[in-house]
């Protein structure tokens, strides 16, 4: 959900937040119940999540990028299995899983989604991606977080990419569209309907390459232990439309990367495996 098309749910979240703000407006003017007394407990503010860390390991061999994350290479990388609501009130309906591994080249992504129908019209570079079922992938490698790059991706394999920075006139971000990371791989695959549903969800896998002469910092590949931070998301618009988050954003945008997770970059093998 990039700034352009976050209006519909941001607008909701402004009404919630409205909606809060009158009550407190009627309170403050007496409006409400009585304001507690010092003998009263008072209810603890409700704390965010904690950050989530992933860990993400090398790949063990070559990543080919077709859309099919059954090669050896992804057989090192750990499963963040459901994203959450990005209000951060549970676990979202549709089911979405991904995983990250990297080599001295590119950080691979992966992402497979569960779906009942797919909504997917856009098949243009930079076009509105958000506006479709789609996989999103928010990158801060350097030191600034205002700094970091946005990437969509649809059932179609449309690609919208994006560098992220600070408005040099003060003012909120810059969103700049026109960025392109070159030499990235995407693809697609979309599996047959599966049986144990009724013939009713259906999956799309995306496989994804990033080079970090594009995305990394100073332009390098990380060094083991080097930490990013990052987040990823879900749009989907099949019934009831969902937002979600791997690190839920909360009551702002997808463009809150203070809530962005930790993408910690290993050498070490998985337990019980071997280095690549
Ligand atoms: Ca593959
Ligand atoms: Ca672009």
């Amino acid at each position: 959900m990039a700034t352009r098309g976050a209006e519909a749910w941001e607008a909701r979240q402004m009404a919630g937040m409205a909606a809060v703000l009158a009550l407190l407006v009627l309170f403050a003017a007496g409006g409400g119940a009585p304001a507690p007394t010092s003998s009263q407990p008072q209810a603890a503010a409700p704390q965010p999540p904690p950050l989530p860390v992933y860990e993400c390991r090398r790949a063990g061999g070559l990543v080919l990028v077709d859309g099919q994350t059954d090669e050896p290479a992804w057989g090192q990388a750990e499963w963040v299995r459901g994203l959450c609501r990005s209000d951060g009130r549970g676990r979202g309906r549709s089911q979405t899983d991904f995983r990250a591994v990297w080599d001295d080249a590119n950080l691979y992504l992966s992402f497979v989604c569960v779906d009942s129908e797919i909504v997917a019209k856009h098949t243009e570079r930079d076009a509105f991606v958000y506006e479709d079922d789609c996989v999103e992938a928010f990158l801060s490698s350097g030191s600034d977080l205002r700094r970091y790059f946005e990437f969509e991706v649809n059932p179609l394999n449309a690609v919208m990419d994006a560098s992220v920075f600070p408005n040099p006139e003060g003012t909120d971000k810059v969103v700049d569209y026109s960025w392109n990371c070159d030499g990235i791989e995407v693809a697609v695959r979309k599996a047959d309907l599966l049986p144990h549903a009724g013939g009713k969800q259906c999956t799309w896998t995306v496989e994804m390459a990033m080079p970090f002469s594009q995305i990394g910092r100073d332009r390098r590949a990380p060094k083991p232990g080097e930490q990013w931070r990052a987040n990823f998301y879900r749009c989907e618009y099949a019934g009831e439309e969902e937002y979600l988050a791997w690190s839920p954003p909360l009551l702002e945008s997808f463009h809150t990367p203070e809530r962005f997770g930790y993408l910690v970059f290993t050498d070490q093998p998985p337990s019980g495996g071997t280095a690549p």
